[in-house]
């Protein structure tokens, strides 16, 4: 198989939900040498991607989502084992907060952010999901991390990422830390709006977004 069936197979196997072809596509994918996050990237998180737009059509009903989504984790659980025994990770970087929002449960996105800022020498807080916004404060000050990074999926629950920038600010503590913005619905000109300094489109970007802030700080 060459690359790019290999990336169709990881495609499919979220669409059709089925755990032993992502495992397999994993497998192929090690044999000819394919990075696992490319194949994260463009096979397996296109194919989520792709279920949400049917769902959006209502062609999808939500069981069905959650059984794909089901194998979405294992497969990016089996990526960031495989990076950290692949030891790619280098050294300390800084310290980062990661959430997804309150009132939003969608958290692969913010899994995989994660996996990646690990396996970059960060050390990661992830508090999970549907988090106060309060205590995602609470939680950074105890942590004494560098950036808070939050995740919203919802349209509905963007306005917690605005809330976060408020709270920080009314409690003098904006300047401590970064924060970083991501998730589907999110864009740049919602984190100027908010305030936030930064936003990326992907995994990849957060993660070199983030070395960026503590490079600068250094
Ligand atoms: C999987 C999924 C679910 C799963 C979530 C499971 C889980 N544990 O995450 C389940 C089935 C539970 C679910 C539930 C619901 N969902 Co849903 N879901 C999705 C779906 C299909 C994919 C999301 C996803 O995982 N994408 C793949 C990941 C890799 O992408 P990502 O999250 O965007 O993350 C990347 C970047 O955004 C970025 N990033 C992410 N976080 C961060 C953070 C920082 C700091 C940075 C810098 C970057 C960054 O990096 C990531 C990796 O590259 C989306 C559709 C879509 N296209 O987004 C709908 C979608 C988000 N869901 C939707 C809806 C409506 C719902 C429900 C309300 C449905 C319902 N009727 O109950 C509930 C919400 C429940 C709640 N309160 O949260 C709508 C939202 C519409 C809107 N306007 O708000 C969408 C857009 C589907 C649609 N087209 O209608 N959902």
């Amino acid at each position: 198989m060459d690359r790019q069936e290999i990336i169709k197979m990881a495609f499919d196997s979220i669409v059709e939900a089925d755990q032993e072809m992502a495992m397999d596509a994993m497998d192929k994918a090690a044999g000819i040498g394919l990075d696992s996050v490319e194949l994260l990237n463009e096979g397996f998180s296109a194919g989520i991607n792709e279920l949400g737009e049917q769902f959006g059509r209502g062609e999808l009903f939500l069981p069905e989502l959650i059984f794909a989504t089901e194998v979405m984790k294992v497969v990016t659980t089996r990526v960031e084992a495989e990076m950290v025994a692949s030891g790619k990770q280098i050294e300390q970087k800084g310290k980062i907060i990661m959430a997804t929002v309150e009132g939003d449960v969608h958290d692969i996105g913010k899994g995989i952010c994660c996996s990646l800022l690990k396996t970059s020498g960060f050390e990661v807080f992830d508090l999970g999901r549907e988090v106060k916004a309060d205590t995602i404060i609470e939680k950074a000050i105890e942590y004494g991390v560098d950036i808070i990074g939050t995740s919203a999926l919802l349209t509905t629950t963007m306005v917690v990422q605005q809330e976060l920038e408020e709270k920080l600010k009314e409690r003098g503590l904006r300047d401590r830390f970064k924060t970083m913005v991501g998730g589907a619905p999110i864009t740049q000109r919602w984190a100027d709006k908010i305030g936030a300094d930064a936003y990326t489109e992907d995994a990849s970007e957060c993660c070199a977004r983030a070395k960026k802030f503590i490079d600068d700080k250094m």
